[in-house]
């Protein structure tokens, strides 16, 4: 999961140009718009500010290389997922600097998930990206977790991103999507094990972060359910 945005070989990111085949969604990708109203996305915002203060972003490291991410990153949940040049990609109930167990994921992020992720349990997992102008995320899949069955829910807030969406290889035709602040997205099925990754945020889009910047929160289960 989560390669920094500087890569060796940057992926080609193709729009479908009127003499290609449009390329399609992946199935399973389900983006609701809007799914929060300016109002619950600045209670949402200082729920996530709340858990920065007891948890800080900290700046996640490509396993072997310790490369820096430009995304900084912290988790709510019992589990957090983490990323240091020793022990590379995890998922560990503690804080990778602090060694304090993750705060408790804040209560309208669980009651979007009962709304949108159908899915009988509950996530384990409420990883926090927080994206600065000019920050990236290289095409990856998310490879960490144990149970194929539950979904990813993915709630943006602040400004825009060009979001891709490709297949299950890394050859696959891209989609390009605009996550707005107070969007939601799922990825269930299929589009689970989609390549994905962030080109860039669109500066000075949303008022809702002071100083702008973006941050996207992912509920994910991680064990298998019981
Ligand atoms: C498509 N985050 O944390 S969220 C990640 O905006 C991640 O911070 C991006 O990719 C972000 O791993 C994208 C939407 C998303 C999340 C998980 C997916 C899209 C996905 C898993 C499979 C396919
Ligand atoms: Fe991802």
């Amino acid at each position: 999961m989560m390669p920094p945005a500087k890569r060796k070989s940057p992926a080609k990111i193709s729009s479908p140009g009127p003499a290609d085949a449009p390329a399609r969604l992946p199935e399973g990708f389900q983006l609701i718009t809007g799914a929060l109203s300016p109002a619950d996305q600045k209670a949402l915002l200082s729920k996530i500010n709340d858990v920065i203060l007891s948890a800080p972003l900290f700046q996640p490291r490509m396993p072997r290389t310790g490369q820096p991410f430009s995304v900084k990153m912290t988790n709510c949940g019992p589990l957090g997922w983490v990323s240091d040049k020793e022990r590379g990609y995890r998922y560990q109930p503690n804080h990778l600097e602090t060694g304090h167990p993750w705060p408790p994921i804040p209560e309208p992020l669980l009651d979007l998930w009962r709304a949108h992720a159908n899915c009988t349990g509950l996530p384990e997992a409420c990883l926090i990206n927080h994206y600065p102008a000019g920050a990236k995320m290289g095409s990856h899949r998310d490879q960490d977790e144990h149970e194929p069955r539950a979904p990813v829910l993915s709630v943006s807030l602040g400004d825009e991103a060009v979001f891709h969406v490709g297949g299950p290889k890394r050859s696959d035709p891209k989609v390009r999507v605009t996550l707005r602040s107070g969007d939601v997205c799922l990825l269930a099925g299929p589009s689970r094990f989609a390549y994905h990754g962030i080109d860039r945020i669109l500066p000075g889009t949303s008022d809702l972060i002071p100083g702008g910047g973006r941050i996207n929160l992912t509920l994910r289960r991680v064990t298998p359910f019981g």
